[in-house]
Formats: C-alpha cells, sequence, structure tokens
C-alpha cells in the first residue's frame, strides 16, 4: 500500500522535544491518527489535547502503527528507547540528528529486528516545520520502498529528497550542509568582532555582509566543478599566492583590533600550506586546490 490523500494512515511518533513536537502538530492537522511517547510525560498533554493518543510506554506506542518516527535527542536515545521494543514488520523512519556511520549501524540494527529502515536529517528549525514557503526539507537515505510508501506521509512537515539507499548518505548530506553553514558563522562572527567598539554599528555591517555573501556563493559551484575536474588552474580570477599575500593583512588587522584569528586562521592556514608545498605547481591555483588536502591520513 502507498500513501493517498484520501487515506492518512495511523503513525507513532517516539520523542516530542521542540523538533518531535512541531513535526506531531502538522501530521495532526493533516488528519493522521497518530499516537506519540515522549519520556517526559508531561510534554505530551497538549498533543493529547490536540487530538494525539498517548501511550504509556515505547512498546505500546510502537504496537499502536506500522509506521513509527523516531526524533530524539541523538542515537543512543534510540538505543535506550527502543532495544527492549518488537520491531518486527515495522517501517522506522529515523529524523534524529546522527553520524553516517551511526544511520548504518542503525540501519542494520533496525534490519535484525525484522524492520524496514530510513535515515533522515532534516534541514529546518522547528518554526519552518508546516510553515509554507519557509523551505523547510528533509533528506532521506535507506530503505527506497520504505519510502515510497511513506512519502505522501512524511511530505507533511516538509518537503523530502531521497538521497539513495545507503543509509548513512542522509546524515552525510545534513552534516555537510550543517559543517559549511557553521563556516559560515565563523567567519561572520569574526567580521562582526572586528568592527566591536568601533563607529560602525553591527546593523550597517549586517546588510554589506549578506550582498558580500551573497557575491563569493559562486565559490559552491566553482569549487564542485574543480573537485570532479582535478582542474584547478584554469580560469582562476583570485590565485593562491594572492590569497595567501593578503591573508597577511587578515591576520595583523585582527591583531590590531585586539579579535582572536582562531575562527579564520585554520582556513588561512590550510591555504599556506597548499601554496608552501609547492610555490611552483599551486601559486596560480583556484583557493578549491586546498580541499584536497583535508582527506589526507593522519589529519583527521
Ligand atoms: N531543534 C532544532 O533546531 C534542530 C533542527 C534540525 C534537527 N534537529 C535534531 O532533531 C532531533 C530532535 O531535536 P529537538 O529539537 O526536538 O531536541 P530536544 O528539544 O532537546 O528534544 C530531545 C528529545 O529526545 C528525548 N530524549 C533525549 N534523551 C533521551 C533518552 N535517553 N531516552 C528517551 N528520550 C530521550 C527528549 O525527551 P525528554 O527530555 O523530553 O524526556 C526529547 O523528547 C535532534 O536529533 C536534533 O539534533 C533539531
Amino acid at each position: 500500500m502507498t500513501d493517498t490523500h484520501v487515506t492518512k494512515r495511523p503513525m507513532t511518533l517516539l520523542g516530542l522535544g521542540d523538533m518531535g513536537t512541531a513535526l506531531a502538530r502538522t501530521w495532526l492537522a493533516a488528519g493522521h491518527p497518530l499516537t506519540v511517547w515522549n519520556r517526559t510525560a508531561a510534554k505530551a498533554e497538549a498533543l493529547a489535547s490536540e487530538g494525539a493518543r498517548v501511550a504509556a510506554s515505547p512498546a505500546e506506542a510502537v504496537g499502536a502503527s506500522d509506521l513509527i518516527v523516531l526524533c530524539l535527542l541523538d542515537d543512543a536515545s534510540i538505543g535506550a528507547v527502543l532495544d527492549a521494543a518488537d520491531l518486527t514488520g515495522k517501517d522506522l523512519v529515523n529524523l534524529t540528528t546522527g553520524t553516517p556511520a551511526e544511520g548504518r549501524a542503525r540501519a542494520a540494527w533496525a534490519e535484525a529486528r525484522g524492520a524496514r529502515f530510513l535515515d533522515a536529517g532534516i534541514m529546518a528549525t522547528p518554526a519552518m516545520i508546516g510553515a509554507p514557503g519557509a523551505g523547510a526539507y528533509v533528506f532521506y537515505s535507506g530503505s527506497r520502498p520504505l519510502f515510497e510508501a511513506h512519502r505522501g506521509t512524511l511530505e507533511v512537515p516538509a518537503a523530502a529528497r531521497f538521497v539513495g539507499e545507503d543509509p548513512g548518505h542522509a546524515a552525510l548530506h545534513d552534516v555537510a550542509l550543517l559543517s559549511a553553514m557553521y563556516g559560515l558563522f565563523a567567519g561572520i562572527s569574526h567580521a562582526y568582532a572586528l568592527i566591536e567598539g568601533e563607529d560602525i554599528a553591527p546593523k550597517d555591517l549586517a546588510p554589506l555582509l549578506s550582498e558580500w555573501l551573497g557575491a563569493m556563493g559562486f565559490f559552491v559551484g566553482n569549487a564542485a566543478e574543480r573537485l570532479t575536474s582535478r582542474e584547478f588552474t584554469g580560469g582562476v580570477v583570485s590565485n593562491l599566492a594572492m590569497q595567501v599575500a593578503a591573508s597577511g593583512t587578515l591576520l595583523r588587522t585582527a591583531a590590531e583590533q585586539g579579535v582572536s584569528p582562531e575562527l579564520i586562521s585554520p582556513y588561512l592556514d590550510l591555504m599556506r600550506e597548499r601554496l608552501e608545498s609547492d610555490p611552483a605547481a599551486h601559486a596560480g591555483e583556484d583557493t578549491a586546490g586546498a580541499i584536497t588536502l583535508l582527506r589526507r591520513p593522519g589529519r583527521s
């Protein structure tokens, strides 16, 4: 059986933190018979008044539906909640953030218990869930038949993007995007620290930062093309030798302003390392060439 917009399948949700509660509300609003369970029972009370059935235990919650959705803190909490549950014949969708290895191990764990398994990575905050136009979506990977069977249900709170049958790939996509986000946050934090105490208001720098980061967004596609072709020298607009020289100005400015360079120096160091490893070969390169250093043995 596959989802239809007419038939609303019963489902179970384990975990009613900020994200789980937001998800629950969208499924209830869409008319899904929903059974919920949360370790701290009080968090289920508001949802009960909105139509959710509250289970007294994880086993009872799992027994109530064939589709079980998990939205817990981390992978360890899944084990704590479900290690003793009978998962035979169940479809398990894990919206808990984890690593790729945790996703793969959890898939093997679920399959050994007779369940189909889909791992996921939520690209949204709770406020974006069920909000039209907010851009929320979820990466899914693992059992394609499970994904296709429940796609309509899974798309109620946020758009769904299936990224393959390797159950680790949803987490890998999720963490790749989150890691890029933190790099961006680091650069923005450094920029605001530089102007602190000067006669420049953060609110005046803000639109300039947004505009500049938007213009520099070309690096995303540029790096992808160069990593695919392994061509780091053709068509370079800002070469590595110039960027390494300019990085000295960034570090001296940080020192003049009394700001620690700790958030930006790792990337500047990586560019310098790439250049110094073979100046003749790398001086004219695009900075994307430095990415190749990160996977070297002994670095991680
Ligand atoms: N909130 C966000 O902005 C992000 C957006 C992207 C995705 N993340 C991930 O979503 C998972 C859940 O996040 P959350 O926001 O709901 O998190 P909390 O509000 O902290 O709720 C955590 C729930 O997990 C339960 N829990 C924790 N440990 C255990 C355990 N050992 N046994 C049973 N349940 C456990 C907790 O229960 P309680 O504290 O209420 O009793 C909550 O239900 C998460 O992976 C994010 O990374 C959210």
